[in-house]
């Protein structure tokens, strides 16, 4: 390679994995020189052993920094100066939303992203078998891969119930999903992007569940087909680092961020997600009260700190509680903190209108931060 292309961005990520869909979407659009490694390369050892921890996606920046978080890769990018496209729109308002988006897209869907891709076996297990084992144990013999597959996929049904996905929800979350796609689908008939013209942090959060999982596994990736070809050709269009918006004719005016299709969907949220960030922040601020600070503040969040159970659509689910969810809510109340009161005004009224302005209350006595590439409670 010529001295003067950019040095290469190494990405660790894999094709079924829901937050390395997040981080790609985002660097393909940057047009950088990206190599993907797969997390069973034996390069991936070294990057396991520096992080701490086996999880993907991880960045390799030019420098030679490593970043674990979809979010936090994005950022880096961002800081680094590299981003060509950035994730952050112009207008501060619409800057909130995208937050809001993020925090939605990366948590709030799991619970469709985990029950579509676990709960049809019939239709998914062939594809998704082999899909985890190019990236987990790549050339693979047939019985390597069985075992290789049988560990990670037992790891991942757990992990669908700890997202309150069992056979009782299973109705609610379809339900619950088939009106998101339709929402969303009729929200992307109108704009090539979540918010206009052109991708933002709106679109990298929702791109999580709705690539890997939601619009890959045979089984969703029919229904999204079916219902939703707008969304469908969103997805397209997020994985090619172009703007591949033909069918809106260059137009790139499109009255952001006040469209009724896009209030519909921050209304959504509010009935979908906001109840279970109430019941987070209710239940983490009870428990830092009952916390030893010095002990609180030494070492990194476990991913999941408990478990709690709160009311979702008519069912009393039980699911874990994750600090980082708390990080990305603080990211969309910082946001908001920082507007001029005019703009402040102009969110309130938005939000309020969707149900949606108890996003801005919900806070704790503690915050979570990021450092070393892991969550810590603030002092
Ligand atoms: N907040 C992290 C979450 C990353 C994450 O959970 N990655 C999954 C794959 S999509 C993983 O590596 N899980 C491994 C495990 O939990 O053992 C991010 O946005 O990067």
């Amino acid at each position: 390679m010529p001295d003067t292309d950019p040095p290469t961005i190494i990405l660790y990520a894999m094709p079924g994995s829901l937050y390395s869909a997040k981080a790609r979407a985002y660097l393909r659009k940057q047009r950088l020189p990206v190599e993907e490694r797969v997390p069973g390369d034996p390069r991936f050892e070294a990057v396991v052993q520096a992080v701490g921890r086996w999880i993907i996606p991880v960045v390799q920046m030019p420098d030679g920094t490593l970043v674990q978080d979809s979010s936090a890769i994005i950022d880096a990018v961002e800081d680094a100066g590299l981003a060509r496209l950035s994730a952050w729109p112009a207008d501060p308002v619409a800057r909130v939303l995208a937050l809001i988006f993020e925090l939605f897209g990366g948590e709030g869907l799991v619970r469709p992203a985990m029950h579509y891709r676990w709960n049809f076996d019939a239709d998914n297990l062939a594809f998704i078998g082999r899909d985890f084992v190019n990236g987990l144990k790549p050339g693979a013999g047939s019985e390597e891969a069985e075992a290789v597959f049988a560990a990670s996929s037992g790891r991942m049904r757990r992990a669908a119930e700890a997202f309150g996905v069992t056979p009782d929800t299973y109705a609610a979350v379809e339900a619950s999903y088939l009106k998101f796609l339709g929402l969303l689908n009729a929200h992307l008939a109108t704009r090539p992007y979540l918010l206009g013209a052109a991708p933002t942090m709106a679109d990298y959060g929702l791109i999580a569940p709705l690539h890997a999982h939601l619009s890959r596994d045979p089984h969703p990736a029919a229904i999204m087909k079916a219902r939703a070809l707008h969304v469908w050709r969103w997805v397209e269009r997020m994985t090619s680092p172009d703007m591949d918006a033909g069918e809106f004719c260059g137009r790139t005016d499109f009255g952001e961020p006040a469209s009724d299709t896009l209030k519909a969907l921050l209304a959504f949220i509010a009935e979908d997600y906001l109840p279970e960030l109430a019941a987070m922040t209710g239940w983490i601020d009870a428990w830092l009260e009952t916390q030893d600070p010095a002990a609180l503040t030494a070492q990194p969040i476990k991913r999941a700190i408990g478990r709690m159970t709160f009311a979702w659509r008519g069912h009393d689910i039980a699911v874990g509680v994750f600090p980082y969810r708390l990080h990305l809510l603080q990211r969309v109340q910082d946001a908001a903190d920082a507007l001029s009161p005019a703009a402040h005004g102009q969110l309130s009224a938005l939000l309020t209108a969707a149900g949606l302005h108890d996003i801005l209350r919900l806070r704790t006595r503690r915050r979570v931060e990021r450092r070393d590439n892991a969550e810590w409670w603030a002092a």
